[in-house]
């Protein structure tokens, strides 16, 4: 009896270890793809989503089924791929400085490994938005010189794992002419992963036109080679690209530090911006932008993106001219697109749902053949070139250096310029980047004279006319004049009118340039009240000057301004 029961509970103890070790094969079992694999519901208890993408989850989940679960996806994500060989053949060596080849520190990216989790740095409400089931799917296109095999690795593995299989039709790398072939040959191995590798170094903006050329999905994605994407960044972006395809999107690029690797969210109230020596920055959006945006999901218009990462319609982008290719190595590219696609009928934003980590740097870690400033200089001095307009005298102002260095030739860009129809950029001022002020024009001193007197400043804010005192450098302030149009300025005051109707008098306030009672212009010899259509009268010689209907013939509204010398 008793030997009945030991053998029964024998029996019972191998039976329940075998279930055990089946129940884990099935888990570990190489499944037939990615995506059945990915979003159907694990029964035992856990309740738990597989979802794709969303490295965290696995994390997070402490219970074996799981762990073992991501791993599979990893191993399906990455086929063949020898990750650890592919690493283990680029170490830093003891003593070298982790920072001399890649401008970040080396030793801490081989360190953190292929993968990790991220925060994400959404907004809450982000997480509650959905997005069509019939997306269409991309090509990633990432250009690369001598990228680190860590950082690299992990942008792709990153875009592996948190985007939905089915939006990643495939991932192109185009290896500038790097030293080592193999950093990029051997990430073939991986599914989806390309390669193709230039005869010579041709900068970022050829490489990636060779990119695009090469892409079989309908839609473009540009990365860095050292990025890592975050939780959803990419339907948001295909969404918009698919509602408008003139769109082009950026995400909000999250800062990985080049020192620690620390993955910082950016700010979500930030837009692209420059300044007239085409040097971008990331700027406040505009006061009266914020306050209208009531929800913080909406995507942000911005006047430039930042240029390494963006979506685009793969024919809005062949339409609109690729790249201006006679640009080289590195900069200005994405000056040239953004003014393009405001200019020829798309639209730039920014998505705050998308969230792309980017490893920023302070300096170049490679070389410019031509030396940095040159390059610069004759890419930013194209696109200024081609699409500024007369607006480009404030580039050259602000950049001398640029003027008679060699840029090529611009005929095809124009063309294509003629060809699209675009705008003047004076369109793009006035619409889009109207925060952008244009340089005062240098100031000129000059007396106001009417007969042989002179208008004054008097008081605090009073005027008159006076005996015209004083020669060159001895002129009195009160007497000298900057008509910087439509002010007509003394130091930080201005020429102001009390009302909009005949007879107000004037007075002197200070400048604004927005404010209408401030605004002049000449007519003739006299000074026209731009909104009222008034002109300066002196009345009597000695009283105080108003506005009055124009009669140009009238001695009591002829004002000669005279440069002071
Ligand atoms: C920013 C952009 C970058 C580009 C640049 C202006 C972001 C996050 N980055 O500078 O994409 O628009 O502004 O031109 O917005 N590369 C090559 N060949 C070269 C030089 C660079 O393939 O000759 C690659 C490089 O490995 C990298 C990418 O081009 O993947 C951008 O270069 P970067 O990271 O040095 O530029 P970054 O981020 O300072
Ligand atoms: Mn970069």
């Amino acid at each position: 009896m008793r030997r009945i029961r030991a053998n029964a509970i024998a029996i019972l103890t191998v039976a329940w270890i075998l279930g055990t070790f089946y129940y884990l094969w099935q888990d570990n079992k190489p499944q037939s793809s990615p995506s059945s694999s990915a979003s159907q519901t694990r029964g035992r208890g856990h309740g738990q989503k597989v979802i794709p993408g969303r490295l965290e989850i696995h994390r997070d989940d402490r219970t074996i089924p799981l762990i073992v679960t991501f791993k599979t996806r990893i191993n399906i994500l990455l086929g063949s791929f020898d990750e650890k060989a592919y690493l283990a053949a680029k170490q830093l060596k003891p003593g070298d400085d982790p920072y001399k080849d890649h401008a970040f520190n080396l030793q801490e990216s081989d360190r953190l490994g292929s993968e990790r989790a991220i925060r994400d740095t959404r907004h809450y409400r982000c997480a509650a938005l959905t997005y069509d089931t019939d997306l269409p799917s991309t090509s990633i296109v990432i250009t690369f010189h001598n990228e680190a095999r860590s950082t690299l690795l992990r942008t792709i593995k990153s875009v592996l794992m948190r985007s939905p299989p089915s939006l990643i039709q495939e991932i192109i790398l185009i290896d500038d002419f790097s030293s080592d072939p193999e950093d990029c040959q051997l990430l073939t191995q991986i599914p989806k992963v390309r390669c193709l590798r230039n005869g010579r170094r041709e900068g970022l903006i050829r490489s990636r036109v060779r990119g695009a050329n090469t892409a079989s999905a309908s839609i473009l994605t540009f990365l860095d080679s050292h990025c890592e994407v975050n939780t959803d960044w990419l339907q948001p972006m295909i969404q918009r690209v698919k509602e408008d395809h003139t769109r082009v999107v950026s995400p909000i690029i999250d800062v990985i530090s080049l020192d620690n690797f620390a993955y910082l969210a950016a700010s979500a109230d930030l837009r692209g911006g420059f300044d007239w020596s085409l040097h971008f920055k990331w700027e406040q959006i505009p006061i009266e932008q914020k306050m209208a945006r009531s929800d913080p999901t909406q995507a942000i218009r911005t006047p430039v993106i930042a240029g390494g990462i963006f979506v685009m319609d793969r024919s809005w982008f062949n339409h609109l001219g690729q790249y201006d290719t006679h640009m080289d190595i590195w900069g200005g590219e994405n000056f040239e697109l953004s003014f393009r696609v405001w200019l020829c009928g798309g639209s730039l934003e920014i998505l705050p749902c998308s969230r792309v980590g980017h490893v920023f740097r302070k300096r170049h870690p490679y070389d410019f053949p031509e030396g940095n400033a040159l390059t610069y200089i004759k890419n930013t001095r194209r696109a200024a070139e081609v699409w500024m307009d007369e607006y480009k005298q404030y580039y050259y102002s602000a950049r001398p250096s640029a003027q008679g260095k060699a840029f090529g030739s611009i005929t095809d860009r124009l063309a294509l310029r003629r060809k699209l129809n675009c705008k003047p950029f004076r369109w793009y001022m006035e619409n889009v980047y109207p925060e952008l002020r244009v340089p005062e024009q240098e100031a000129v001193s000059s007396v106001l004279k009417q007969g042989g007197l002179c208008l004054e400043t008097r008081g605090t804010d009073g005027l008159g006319l006076a005996e015209c005192r004083g020669l060159g450098a001895n002129r009195p302030q009160s007497q000298r004049w900057e008509l910087i149009e439509p002010l007509i300025r003394q130091q930080d005051l201005c020429l102001a009118i009390s009302a909009f109707t005949a007879g107000s008098k004037v007075k002197m306030e200070p400048c604004n340039t927005k404010e209408p009672r401030q605004k002049w212009k000449p007519k003739g010899t006299a000074l026209q009240h731009m909104v009222s259509g008034l002109c300066l009268d002196s009345q009597t010689p000695m009283g105080p000057p108003v506005i009055l209907q124009c009669r140009p013939q009238m001695a009591s509204q002829s004002w000669e301004p005279q440069v002071i010398t």
